[in-house]
């Protein structure tokens, strides 16, 4: 068996030009960042890029993603150790540092429809970096990670709450380019996605489906927004799993949670197969029919919080029509019995970072609004707005810890523990979409793609 190399092909689809949104997107980022500033008392605000952490004793790197405050204003993800100076009301000023080496390739000169918006200073090395960010008069912000010169940490505050609350805020609600950049994202992740299901369906190990999938989107996987979680059969009931195994396996089930990026902005998709057409594949059926009705719902307005309960009501269901429950849907709620099978949020923020920031924020100032103790791992917990873009991936798993801890309860006698045995070596079933809140509804970013 050999997979091919599928090069990616930009798609005809995508006719609406990056470059004209970019324009107005730089003007809202302009004017957020301006109000942000003298809000909080500041005249500048400094934003590094950042750099690839060093391994422990050795030279190599980290792989690396640049500080989400700088890839919201240029589209350069992998750039590092360069800076952005936005004032409240000057040209934002684009430090793009450009050193003179012979063991790496140096960035290539910046080119493009953004280079246009930027005062361009390039820096040879993180000397000329700092001279070309010093001398600011006024009250200097610094935004950066400890990758940073201790020069450029100290030319101001470092991370200031008060601005970055206001910024984190502003950042929910998405510009017509972030969100077609995600619609882009999300067309490249579902390349991937398709070249995935294919090779499951031929028997392909773990290795070679995730090899499969980057191929077929045509980025490497330090280029996608996350570690893709490719779970065949049992492994499916691992939230966050991260081998990629290589023997091959008798395909049984295939739980696929892979994304892409576009310009630094993310997509994040799961989807779940059954290899045959049995009672996994019904409750994977089920469980999508439920995640597109929760979808649905995900309005303008609609306080996320609910969104859950309810998804969390809806599974129960799913749960009782397929005979793993013996109680109803309300019992199964009442009991705290759906934390073994749904442990986890319905979804969360998404765009210049795959859990993008301020998911908890209830206001601009940053007060918070945790989430309820019985869903501790709630994400999101704001009230959908126009422009936010969200996840939601509902999921139903069987997890042997968390169903040896149920046993022996008392909720655990409405349990059909044969039904369970069925289901374990499947794993677990989510299907996962990023959705777009408009004024009059939301867009699914993610069936989009997939049509
Ligand atoms: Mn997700």
């Amino acid at each position: 068996m050999h997979y091919h190399l599928c090069p990616f092909v930009a798609d005809t689809r995508m006719t609406e030009s990056i470059a004209e949104l970019y324009g107005a997107h730089h003007r809202t980022l302009r004017t957020r960042h301006s109000h942000a500033l003298i809000a909080s008392g500041y005249d500048w605000l400094v934003i590094y890029s950042g750099n690839a952490h060093p391994q422990f004793l050795d030279d190599s790197l980290c792989p690396f993603r640049a500080n989400p405050h700088f890839k919201t204003w240029v589209p350069l993800p992998e750039h590092q150790g360069g800076a952005i100076v936005v004032g409240r009301d000057a040209e934002p000023r684009l430090v793009y540092l450009q050193p003179e080496d012979y063991w790496h390739s140096p960035p290539a000169d910046p080119a493009g429809y953004w280079t246009e918006f930027f005062d361009l200073r390039t820096a040879r090395d993180d000397s000329q970096v700092i001279s070309a960010l010093t001398g600011l008069t006024g009250k200097v912000a610094v935004i950066a990670d400890d990758t940073a010169p201790a020069e450029i940490r100290s030319l101001g505050t470092l991370n200031p709450a008060k601005l970055t609350d206001l910024l984190h805020f502003d950042r929910s609600t998405k510009t017509e380019y972030e969100v077609e950049c995600m619609r882009r994202a999300n067309a490249i992740a579902v390349r991937g996605h398709r070249a995935a299901e294919a090779a499951f369906r031929d028997g392909a190990s773990e290795f070679e489906i995730h090899m499969a999938y980057c191929s077929a989107c045509g980025q490497s996987p330090n280029e996608l927004p996350y570690d893709n979680i490719i779970a065949l059969n049992g492994h499916g009931a691992v939230l966050h799993y991260h081998e990629y195994e290589h023997d091959r396996q008798p395909p049984r089930a295939f739980l696929i949670d892979a994304g892409a990026s576009y310009n630094g902005y993310a997509a994040d998709i799961t989807r779940t197969y059954s290899a045959a057409n049995d009672d996994f594949a019904a409750l994977i059926e089920s469980v999508d029919r439920a995640q597109q009705e929760i979808c649905q719902n995900a309005q303008p307005g609609v306080d996320y919080v609910d969104l859950h309960r309810d998804a969390n009501t809806r599974l129960a269901q799913v749960l009782v029509d397929h005979k793993v429950l013996e109680c109803n849907a309300e019992t199964a709620i009442e009991t705290g019995l759906m934390a073994t099978f749904f442990p986890h949020g319905l979804g969360h923020y998404i765009g210049a970072q795959v859990h993008d920031v301020g998911g908890h924020q209830a206001t601009p100032a940053g007060d918070q609004r945790p989430p309820p103790p019985e869903h501790p791992f709630l994400r999101l917990t704001r009230t959908l707005q126009p422009g936010t873009v969200c996840t939601i991936e509902p999921g139903l798993y069987f997890i042997g810890m968390l169903l040896d801890e149920l046993r022996n309860t008392d909720a655990g006698k409405t349990v059909a523990w044969k039904r369970i045995d069925e289901f374990v070596p499947f794993g677990g079933v989510r299907v996962e979409d990023d959705i777009y809140v408009t004024a009059s509804g939301n867009e699914n970013l993610t069936r989009a793609a997939f049509k």
